[in-house]
């Protein structure tokens, strides 16, 4: 048996998938937690890392949470599940709170009751995100910046920020925090921006499907790879102390310029044609502007992110044309 255990939770996720590989790697025992009675994605996951150990519980149960805590023993505890999708937050604001919010003070209890006499043996990290800036205070913007959320989840997730904080400063946690801005792979859900757009993009350059409905085209994100960010995660956990990092490129691009990099990188430069504007896609509120300062984390953990926007958005492109040929 290693010494090295991680628990995931939200491990059907995009990121759960990358950090299952990056632990895995290294040598670590790694635990997943699995949500339902016959989950769709579970067969996903025993596809691509089916060495993970899966232990069914919710977010929303904490014995559930405390039962997996004991059948996995873990050493470092990895919060990654969340109802994740902000548009969907408005409608559904309670579970969002229940889940993004509630969720993490029930694994910070887990994790505590679990942990005994020395709560610092098992290292927790949660899952913090950019979407907390909302209606930004600073540019860029760094752990220090005051924290202005726009939406249902992007309140949740300031719940679970300032009680991970709360529970390092209550009880000596290695409790961290890693705000992370939006990052992307293949494996992102079609409803985030990115995917949809590549998808989109490859269907309409194979001829199988003539345009794409689209929001609010001005808003500016700071776009990265999934699996630099879970590099920076399983980082913030090596570390002698717990802290708060930000994680992002430094860079933002607005939804027009994925559209132009995504469609360009198919020979199509005059896609205002193929554009439509659908108000069901606006947001009740929207973020504008998303740029972060990752010193901190370049400073103190080592981490750079290594891909940039526009490889980002061709390798997105290039695997939705593989999927969608397959399809043909
Ligand atoms: P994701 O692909 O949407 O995955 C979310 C995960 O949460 C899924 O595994 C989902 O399981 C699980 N989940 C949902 N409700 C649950 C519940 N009640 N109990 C247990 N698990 C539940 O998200 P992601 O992109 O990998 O992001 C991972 C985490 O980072 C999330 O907390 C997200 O809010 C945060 N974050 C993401 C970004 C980003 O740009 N990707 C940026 C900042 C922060 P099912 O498959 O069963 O639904
Ligand atoms: O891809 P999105 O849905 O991501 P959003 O809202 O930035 O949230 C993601 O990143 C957060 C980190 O900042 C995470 F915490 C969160 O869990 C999630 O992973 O939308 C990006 C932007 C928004 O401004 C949205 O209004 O794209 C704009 N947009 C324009 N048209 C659209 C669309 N977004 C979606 N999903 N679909 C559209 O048709």
């Amino acid at each position: 048996m290693t010494d090295r255990r991680a628990l995931i939770t939200g491990i059907t996720g995009q990121d759960g998938l990358y950090l299952s590989e990056l632990l895995l790697s290294k040598g670590y025992e790694v635990h997943g937690l699995i949500r339902g009675q016959n989950n769709p994605k579970e067969q996903l996951v025993r596809e691509v890392v089916p060495e993970v150990q899966l232990h069914t519980g919710d977010l929303t149960d904490l014995s559930s949470l405390l039962r997996a805590m004991r059948n996995a023993d873990p050493t470092e505890v990895y919060n990654l599940g969340a109802v994740s999708f902000v548009a969907y937050s408005w409608d559904n604001a309670f579970v969002t709170t229940d889940v993004t919010g509630n969720g993490v003070l029930n694994v910070l209890e887990a994790v505590r009751l679990h942990a005994g006499d020395d709560p610092s043996r098992i290292r927790f990290y949660q899952a913090s995100s950019s979407e907390m800036f909302g209606k930004v205070q600073d540019v860029p913007q760094k752990e220090t910046t005051l924290l202005w959320p726009r939406s249902p989840y992007g309140v949740s997730k300031v719940f679970g920020h300032y009680m991970t904080i709360n529970y390092r400063e209550s009880y000596g946690m290695h409790a961290s925090s890693g705000i992370l801005f939006n990052h992307e792979s293949p494996r992102r859900g079609p409803e985030f921006v990115t995917r949809k757009v590549s998808r989109a993009v490859a269907r309409i350059s194979l001829g199988l499907q003539d345009t794409i409905s689209m929001g609010n085209l001005d808003a500016r994100r700071d776009w990265g790879f999934a699996g630099d960010y879970v590099e920076a995660m399983w980082r913030m956990l090596q570390q002698d102390e717990a802290d708060d990092y930000v994680i992002a490129t430094g860079q933002t691009h607005s939804i027009r310029d994925l559209l132009d990099a995504a469609f360009g990188h198919v020979g199509i430069t005059d896609w205002q044609d193929r554009v439509v504007q659908d108000p069901r896609f606006m947001r009740p509120a929207e973020v504008d502007l998303l740029i972060g300062d990752a010193s901190k984390a370049k400073e103190k953990l080592g981490w750079e992110p290594t891909v940039g926007f526009e490889e980002l958005v061709a390798m997105m492109v290039e695997h939705d044309l593989e999927v969608e040929r397959g399809r043909a």
